[in-house]
């Protein structure tokens, strides 16, 4: 983390927009702050996206892109110009291609059923662009403002990236750098890194909307096990609450959640439980006539008001609602301490969803922009919700993290949101919402999660198979079971992987398409436990740096145009190559690095047409374990190196270990980063070596194969 050295500059402002005058305090690195004028830098608002103080860069004068600033409408509106041959990324959650040249995106969080690329916006704001330039070098830009906003990219022949936002203007943050890589460590410099969650997490994840009751629950984990497909973590959709309320059960389909998680736990798997912000205020459907949260959040005033000073009411599923005022700390405190009886049955980890906040039967899907959040000071005070809404989604997730990790002070909590902000990698995971099972989805969900990588969140997959619909109904390869199958293979390597489905949809768990796609499903599923070891190492590198677990083919080379627009493959770290069939006839030919890289199979794996194939880059080791049920089912005793060297014979690579819950990797030094090197002598045999850094033990009798890829 860059130290603080205050040093600002004032700049002439040198275009048309003469009353813009430019105040920029720089960072060294190429990292600079500019403000319209210094009357705007002195009534700007704090930043919700960045845990390092604007005024608390230094810097050098590097930074050579220039933000002019105008008026528009009352609004503010910020014009960079940038030269031709630039790509753009970023902007956080948006369908469509990883390419940005050329789109608009809003920035205003929305419940997005049934979203495709022409949904101007979704559930989640990252006023972020990250710029590469034809010589590879690349900048990126925080529009650092929480109102709606609307950000231009231009095409690739050049032009200005505009971003205009509602409410009071904002500063602009410019990073530029030699890589688009040390652009996005610098942005997790800026907006604060994911911290590492627990291991059990990166296993996949089974969903439904809903599984009930509790023996439906029990059926579908025990499927998992008696099928051998690996599974970590089964969730618990809406349908478990008692008429929606949240924080209850419903006690006639889960008559005792203690001992329904306990009968998952000894089964091997962790249990999530949604928790919505609508809190249900119809009296008649408390359970006995009261309500806790009810109670405690009205004599506590902690709700959103109107304007004219009232608790604000939206409908949501438990009908007439009130809305927990998360931009207060008091609040957000209060909303922590429900959190205790609920993880004292069991739970695992929360799903917090409908955050937008969503609400039901108004054309907004949101609440009223004049509603008022009685903010505290060090987030600008009160104001209006137009202001917060945006990251209303980020402050609920940041005090159920707090409420969950007050719950169990010794393990990595566990949060999935729908709603997030730039920066809210810090709070929790994030999914691309509800989806819809069809070709073009499928091959969102690689471009989506790369973006939103791209975006400072690491932790990102879709709902694989597809929220809405049952998929296609064509003859093969034309058929759902087809795409399920490509699904499961590429979601399975995305950072979240996570089966989903709507509530009348047919069942979709891996074994729901016949004996040939539960085949796929338990390869793909398979390859992501072979792997953990290595994701495991790559999740705990994001969790240091920022950089993303699931990256862009341009990463290996941004100087090569053809990578620019690739989104049927992405790299998986530095070391792997995962090429998707986004494509039913499978005939698309990606464009892959020209350089470096050779194709691998899983030892002992079947061949399989529906799974993506497999590259490792020459020059590295990636470590591999045994399939397991479930994460860490057993020790990892048995260690196999996957080692590509390169041209002169040499390649390294890393492990990183610890206990997989705790903080004992943060706080006593208990974690084991293990550095593998080899080496080909001159009789063609390799050798590896390895170096350990840390405190953990490995277990005892490890025995570590070697598998040469030449
Ligand atoms: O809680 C129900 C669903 C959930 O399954 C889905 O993943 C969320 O995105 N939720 C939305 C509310 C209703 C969706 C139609």
């Amino acid at each position: 983390m860059k130290r603080p050295m205050l040093f600002a500059v004032v700049l002439a402002a040198g275009a048309p927009l003469s009353h813009a005058q430019v105040v920029a305090e720089r960072m060294i690195d190429g990292i600079a702050v500019f403000h319209a004028s210094a009357a705007a830098k002195a009534e700007a608002l704090p930043s919700f996206s960045m845990i390092v103080p604007r005024e608390g860069v230094e810097g050098d004068p590097g930074v050579t892109l220039r933000p002019v600033f105008a008026t528009r409408g009352g609004k503010q509106i910020v014009t960079v110009r940038v030269e031709p041959g630039t790509s753009f990324y970023g902007t956080g959650e948006v369908a469509g291609p990883l390419l940005r040249n050329g789109s608009t995106v809003t920035l205003w969080n929305h419940d997005a059923y049934g979203y495709d690329d022409k949904t101007p916006h979704l559930y989640q704001s990252h006023p972020w662009v990250l710029g590469v330039r034809p010589d590879g070098s690349s900048f990126g830009i925080i529009f650092d403002s929480t109102y709606r906003q609307v950000i231009s990219m231009p095409p690739t022949s050049g032009g200005d990236i505009t971003a205009m936002a509602d409410g009071r203007g904002f500063p602009v943050i410019v990073i530029e750098k030699p890589s688009p890589q040390e652009v996005v460590t610098a942005l997790s410099d800026l907006t604060g890194t994911m911290p590492l969650p627990p291991k059990w997490s990166l296993g996949y994840h089974q969903c439904r909307y809903s599984y009930y009751p509790d023996s439906r629950v029990m059926e579908v984990a025990r499927g998992f096990r008696e099928r051998k497909i690996p599974c970590d973590v089964i969730w618990h959709d809406i349908d478990y609450m008692h008429k929606f309320l949240c924080f209850t059960f419903d006690r006639g389909h889960f008559p005792d959640p203690k001992r329904h998680n306990a009968d998952l736990h000894a089964l091997g798997f962790k249990t999530v439980w949604m928790i919505d912000p609508g809190i249900g205020i119809n009296k008649d459907s408390f359970p006995g006539g009261t309500y806790h949260v009810y109670e405690q959040g009205t004599a506590g005033d902690h709700w959103v008001k109107t304007a004219g000073g009232k608790n604000y009411v939206g409908d949501v599923w438990p009908g007439n609602c009130h809305f927990p005022d998360f931009m207060r700390r008091e609040t957000r405190e209060w909303w922590a301490t429900l959190y205790g009886d609920f993880m004292a049955t069991g739970i695992d980890g929360v799903w917090n969803d409908m955050n937008e906040p969503a609400v039901f039967n108004v054309a907004t899907k949101t609440m009223p922009e004049d509603n008022v959040h009685r903010a505290d000071a060090e987030l600008g005070g009160p104001g209006p919700h137009a202001r917060f809404h945006n990251v209303y989604g980020m402050f609920m997730i940041k005090a159920s993290r707090e409420g969950i990790q007050a719950a169990h002070p010794e393990k990595r909590p566990f949060v999935l949101s729908r709603a997030n902000f730039l920066g809210g990698q810090r709070y929790g995971a994030t999914w691309t919402g509800d989806n819809t099972a069809d070709w073009r989805h499928l091959g969102w969900s690689i471009s989506m999660s790369l973006n939103v990588g791209l975006s400072g969140q690491p932790n990102i997959g879709p709902d694989i198979g597809g929220f809405a619909g049952n998929g296609p109904d064509g003859p093969p390869p034309m058929d759902r079971g087809t795409l399920f199958a490509r699904w499961m293979g590429i979601g399975a390597l995305l950072p979240f992987a996570r089966g989903h489905t709507g509530k009348d949809n047919i069942d979709k768990e891996p074994w729901s398409f016949g004996p040939k796609v539960e085949a796929t499903c338990r390869r793909a599923i398979e390859r992501r436990y072979r792997l953990m070891p290595y994701f495991y190492t790559l999740f705990e590198e994001a969790s240091r740096t920022g950089m993303p677990v699931a990256r862009p083919l341009f990463f290996d080379d941004p100087t090569d145009p053809a990578l620019r627009s690739e989104d049927d493959a992405f790299l998986l770290g530095g070391s792997l190559m995962v090429v998707g069939r986004t494509v039913p006839d499978g005939t698309r030919v990606p464009a892959l690095p020209k350089n470096g890289w050779r194709a691998f199979r899983f030892p002992g794996e079947e061949p399989d047409a529906d799974l993506p194939e497999m590259y490792i880059k020459q020059g590295s080791i990636v470590p591999m374990g045994p399939v397991m049920q479930y994460v860490d089912e057993v020790p990892l005793t048995d260690l196999t190196l996957l080692v590509c060297p390169d041209a002169q014979g040499n390649a390294v690579g890393t492990l990183y270990e610890d206990d997989g819950e705790g903080y004992g990797y943060r706080d006593a030094g208990l974690y084991r980063r293990t550095t593998f090197t080899a080496r080909r002598d001159a009789s063609g045999a390799i050798t590896v070596t390895s170096e350990v850094v840390g405190g953990w033990q490995a277990p005892a009798g490890r025995t570590v194969t070697v598998i040469t890829i030449p």
